[in-house]
């Protein structure tokens, strides 16, 4: 049985949380299915069985908890671990997820760098087995009426969509049998028997993939290359390039220009289709990166790529996995004579301690070890979150190659065949060192940017942009539906003075705890965030006045009667805030205006003495005249 690509159910209300999440998982080859509320995840749970479900508590209609309930009481889905996302840690919302079966609990806002291992982590503790994916789902257990129309998100098909492969080669015997043998695989192929044919298709049909000779009469392999990356259309699409077997300087040549790899004449299809597959794999990549910068760029603008610190190649850490106890002469050799830092743990265990502990760059396993074990390797270099890009390479004596290509998880990226030349598996390494970089620094640079765009790093509070951006959703969502709600603005009263008799540092200290305090007494559908230095805001969706000035009154007293006490020091230091609060029933004017008023409101609430709520309900006839 193959070890498929594990399969997350979300189910969150909330469109941006939604999407977020989707695109990390998608980033990281999970498969994504997705319900804006427990009925409708009920619904998807008829035809799908995923691995894990990810259930935001504050649902509209059922809540999370009592799906949460139903489903641990259903046979089919008992033992599907079920993630409580809670927006805000709610003094005792861990014990109420707990009490109604959840197996964990992340945090909104999730953390973008840790999210991928704590789930790792949850779906290896399961002991999920195939026989218990398989009975029969019954949804009358579950009680719901009614049908509702279940969707599947688009965005998933970019693993299992048809791809197409561009073939150019002036030789139209090699066309026919490289395309013969790829159809196979359900690849749509596209081909070409000159340079010029070859670029107006590149152009007009965007392929997956180019496979490319480079001896052709007219524009030669080299030139199509070159004329490829200098178009911004069609300068990501990855190329292959066919090369005379010894053709050290059109290697090195084609690495120069752009090209991503290479395969020599006559061609091994087990090593074409590695090669293809893996490319595939990058291009699926490039394409959820496309995503990512688009979410990260509709709420913060694109000047806040941060590059990830270049590495040499001299850094680059090397696995060789082999039967220790078979001397293999050309292995030796090239160990001692490869510029590259190789790694040689004595069994499969250690091999497995390494992948789970060090940066490996690329994986090459050596046939003396089993099958299973080469597939075991495969599945468990891809499993691991930081090695998700390291590339895995099968030096092999055999030509059967194909008996390692059945399954794309547990297929290696590539394959050496012995005898090889030292000289050819140095430039192999080269270019998968190249390559696992490109997509390191792509999935670092976005994910770090998309943390930092969201959220302050001092109190890890969301920032000013994003609750700019959360405050605007949320006012086109009140105008729609007619519900209530209402922003508040708390200021630290004196703060000015605690910084000056104390020190910045102590300062600094006091307002992440305040941030804490805060977070830790809003309900799970508020969104607090860090207006600006000791200013914060929290928006309060289906909030009326009532119900925003409960919340105010809790801030204002749990803050008033906390006394932060720190080890070291000998101070108890004690703030009081001032809050401001608009509350609106139906028609929040625009955002902008209700911050202007809470702004107004803090002031009063200065004004009158400090450490009090000043509230103003903000309805259709005071807008025009505030
Ligand atoms: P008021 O009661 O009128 O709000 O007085 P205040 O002293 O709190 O307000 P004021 O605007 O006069 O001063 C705000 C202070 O907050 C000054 C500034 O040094 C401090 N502050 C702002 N951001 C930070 C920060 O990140 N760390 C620290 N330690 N202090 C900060
Ligand atoms: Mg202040």
């Amino acid at each position: 049985m193959s070890i498929d690509i594990k399969t997350i159910l979300i189910i969150e209300d909330n469109k941006l949380n939604l999407k977020l999440i989707r695109t990390i998982l998608l980033i990281s080859n999970y498969k994504v299915l997705e319900a804006e509320s427990a009925e409708e995840g009920f619904q998807l749970l008829k035809e799908h069985t995923p691995d894990i479900i990810l259930m935001d508590i504050q649902l509209p209609g059922m809540d999370g908890l009592t799906a949460t309930r139903r489903l641990k009481a259903t046979e089919a889905y008992k033992d599907v671990p079920i993630i409580a996302l809670t927006a805000k840690a709610m003094e005792g919302d861990e014990e109420k997820a707990k009490a109604a079966g959840c197996d964990g609990y992340i945090i909104k806002p999730i953390n973008t760098r840790g999210f991928i291992s704590t789930l790792n982590n949850f779906i290896q503790d399961s002991i999920f087995s195939d026989n218990q994916k398989k009975i029969a789902f019954n949804p009358e257990d579950l009680n719901i009426s009614g049908t509702l129309e279940h969707r599947i998100n688009i965005d998933d098909d970019t693993f299992s969509q048809r791809r197409k492969i561009l073939i150019v080669d002036d030789e139209h015997l090699t066309v026919a049998m490289i395309e013969r043998q790829l159809k196979i695989y359900s690849y749509d192929i596209l081909s070409a028997y000159c340079g010029e044919d070859a670029l107006e298709i590149a152009k007009t049909q965007l392929p997956d993939l180019i496979i490319l000779d480079i001896m052709m009469p007219g524009i030669d392999g080299f030139e199509v290359t070159r004329a490829i990356r200098a178009d911004s259309n069609t300068a990501d699409i990855p190329i292959i390039l066919i090369t005379a077997l010894d053709s050290k300087e059109d290697r090195i040549r084609g690495i120069n220009i752009g090209a991503d790899d290479f395969l020599n004449k006559p061609i091994m299809f087990e090593e074409l289709l590695a090669r293809v597959r893996s490319l595939i794999r990058l291009r699926a990549f490039q394409e959820q990166v496309k995503v990512y910068k688009n979410i990260k760029q509709s709420f913060y603008p694109p000047d806040c790529a941060i590059q990830s610190a270049p590495q040499s190649d001299d850094e680059e850490l090397l696995l060789i996995i082999r039967q220790s106890d078979e001397p293999d002469p050309l292995i030796d050799q090239w160990i001692k004579e490869t510029p590259f830092t190789i790694i040689q743990p004595k069994n499969i265990e250690k091999a497995i301690s390494l992948i789970n502990n060090k940066f490996i760059s690329v994986a090459l396993i050596d046939n003396s070890i089993s099958k299973k074990d080469v597939h075991y390797l495969c599945q468990r270099v891809r499993s691991v979150p930081h090695q998700k890009n390291t590339q895995v390479i099968l030096i092999s004596a055999s030509e059967d190659l194909n008996l390692y290509i059945e399954d794309d998880i547990q297929c290696p990226d590539d394959f050496i065949i012995k005898p090889f030349k030292a000289i050819e598996l140095n430039a192999r390494l080269k270019t998968m060192i190249k390559k696992k970089k490109r997509m390191d620094s792509m999935s670092n640079r976005f994910e770090n940017a998309l943390h930092a765009a969201m959220t302050d790093p001092l109190t890890t509070l969301y920032n000013k942009k994003y609750f700019l951006h959360f405050l605007e959703k949320e006012v086109q969502r009140v105008k729609r539906h007619k519900t209530p709600l209402s922003i508040m603005m708390i200021d630290i009263d004196d703060f000015k003075t605690i910084n000056d008799q104390y020190g910045h540092l102590i300062g600094d200290i006091i307002l992440k705890d305040t941030a804490r305090l805060i977070n830790n007494n809003i309900r799970e559908v508020d969104m607090a965030s860090r207006f600006g230095g000791e200013e914060f805001t929290v928006v309060l969706p289906y909030a009326d006045e009532d119900g925003a000035l409960v919340v105010g009154e809790r801030l204002r007293s749990v803050i008033d009667n906390y006394i932060f006490d720190y080890p070291g020091s000998d101070v108890n230091y004690h703030i009081t805030v001032s809050i401001g609060i608009v509350s609106c029933q139906n028609d929040p004017g625009d955002a902008n205006t209700m911050i202007q008023i809470v702004d107004d409101m803090m002031y009063k609430s200065k004004q009158n003495g400090k450490n009090q709520i000043t509230i103003k309900r903000m309805d259709d006839e005071s807008l025009p005249n505030e």
